[in-house]
Formats: C-alpha cells, sequence, structure tokens
C-alpha cells in the first residue's frame, strides 16, 4: 500500500527488515543498545558484529540511548548505510507518557535519517513485540507522526516492514484513515 505525503512516498508492506535496500534501516533497540531478541536480534544477525562494535563505542561515550530516543551506525553487511536504533517504550497500561515516548522514536528516527542526507528509511513496528505496546495504538501513533513530520524533510520514501499480514492490515487501516 502506497501514500503520497507531500513529496514523499509512505510505503506500506510485509517483510523482513534486514532485506530492504534503503538508505536508513531503523531498529527496535533498547537502552543499552547490546542487542537483543526481535527485530534488533535480526539486524545484528544479518548486519554483522560491525554493528555491535559501534554501539559498544556511543555506549561508551553516552552511556546508552534512553527512551524516545535514537543513534545512528553503520549497518554492516546490510543494504544500508546505517542503522538508526531508536528505542520504543515498554507498555506499561498507556498512563506513562507511552504515546508520547513512541511518537519521539519516530519523530527523533526521521531527523536523525534526514541529518545524514538519507533519502529512504524503513521502519519495523516500533514497540509493539516484546514491548507489548498495542498495534492499533501504535499504527495511528506512527502513521500520525511520520505524515507530520515528513513534509519538513528531504526525504523520498519512509517504508514500514511489518512482520505479518495482521500487523499489515492494522496499520493499513490507520493510513486510510489517517
Ligand atoms: N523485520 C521486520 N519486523 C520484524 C522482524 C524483522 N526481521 N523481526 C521482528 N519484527 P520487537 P519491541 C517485528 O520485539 O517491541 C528486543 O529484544 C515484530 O513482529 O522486535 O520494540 C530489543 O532488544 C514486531 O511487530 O521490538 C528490545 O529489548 C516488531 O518487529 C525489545 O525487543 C517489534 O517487535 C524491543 O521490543
Amino acid at each position: 500500500m502506497e501514500k503520497q505525503i507531500g513529496q514523499t512516498q509512505l510505503i506500506l508492506k510485509i517483510g523482513d527488515i534486514t532485506r530492504e535496500e534503503v538508505d536508513a534501516i531503523v531498529n527496535a533497540a533498547n537502552s543499552t543498545l547490546l542487542g537483543g531478541g526481535g527485530v534488533d536480534g535480526a539486524i545484528h544477525r544479518a548486519g554483522g558484529p560491525e554493528i555491535l562494535e559501534e554501539c559498544r563505542k556511543i555506549r561508551d561515550k553516552q552511556g546508552g540511548c534512553p527512551t524516545g530516543e535514537a543513534v545512528a551506525t553503520t549497518a554492516g553487511r546490510l543494504h544500508a548505510r546505517y542503522v538508526i536504533h531508536t528505542v520504543g517504550p515498554v507498555w506499561h497500561g498507556g498512563g506513562h507518557d507511552e504515546d508520547r515516548l513512541l511518537a519521539s522514536c519516530y519523530r527523533n528516527s526521521l531527523a536523525l535519517a534526514s541529518q545524514l542526507k538519507c533519502r529512504s528509511v524503513a521502519f519495523p513496528s516500533i514497540s509493539t513485540g516484546a514491548y507489548g505496546f498495542p498495534i492499533e495504538r501504535a499504527s495511528q501513533i506512527a502513521v500520525r507522526t511520520i505524515s507530520q513530520e515528513v513534509p519538513a524533510l528531504d526525504l523520498t520514501e519512509v517504508r514500514l516492514v511489518l512482520f505479518s499480514s495482521a500487523d499489515f492490515e492494522v496499520y493499513t487501516r490507520a493510513t486510510t484513515r489517517s
């Protein structure tokens, strides 16, 4: 599914984000930046040890990545120039600033991609796996934030790469309604 937002094309697809050919792939990381399961594990496995080495350097310098923020590394063997690691909020029922923090992940990742002169960026569904964020609500925040941010940025393409057809349907509904 595709939607034009100003000069940027928003593309929703089902797939494995580690196979995307884009300037930047966004990782749903944790604040240690030392890897984990889910999409984080897949990105480090496919990209190789170079990504973790750079994550360690960032940790040494700034002590990890706070929730809602984003840091960039090279992408190792992936078909991308950068991996942007962002830390989504853990779902604690919705009363702990989860919505704002999730929006910050999309906003800060897009801003960082833009600073790095990326033209295309691929996102997974941040926080909706191990971190338990309800996907309907997360999809609305993702689509709304991307739509708000891209008009000010020089991006040709933003992809949301969903890991199942059920997730794809949820994001498609959020995009159609926005
Ligand atoms: N491509 C695209 N999406 C994927 C892939 C893939 N290869 N693999 C999984 N997903 P999660 P979170 C989907 O748990 O909720 C990690 O351990 C998955 O189906 O990866 O932000 C980190 O280190 C789900 O829809 O991220 C953190 O500790 C979505 O990606 C923690 O999990 C996000 O699920 C972060 O949890």
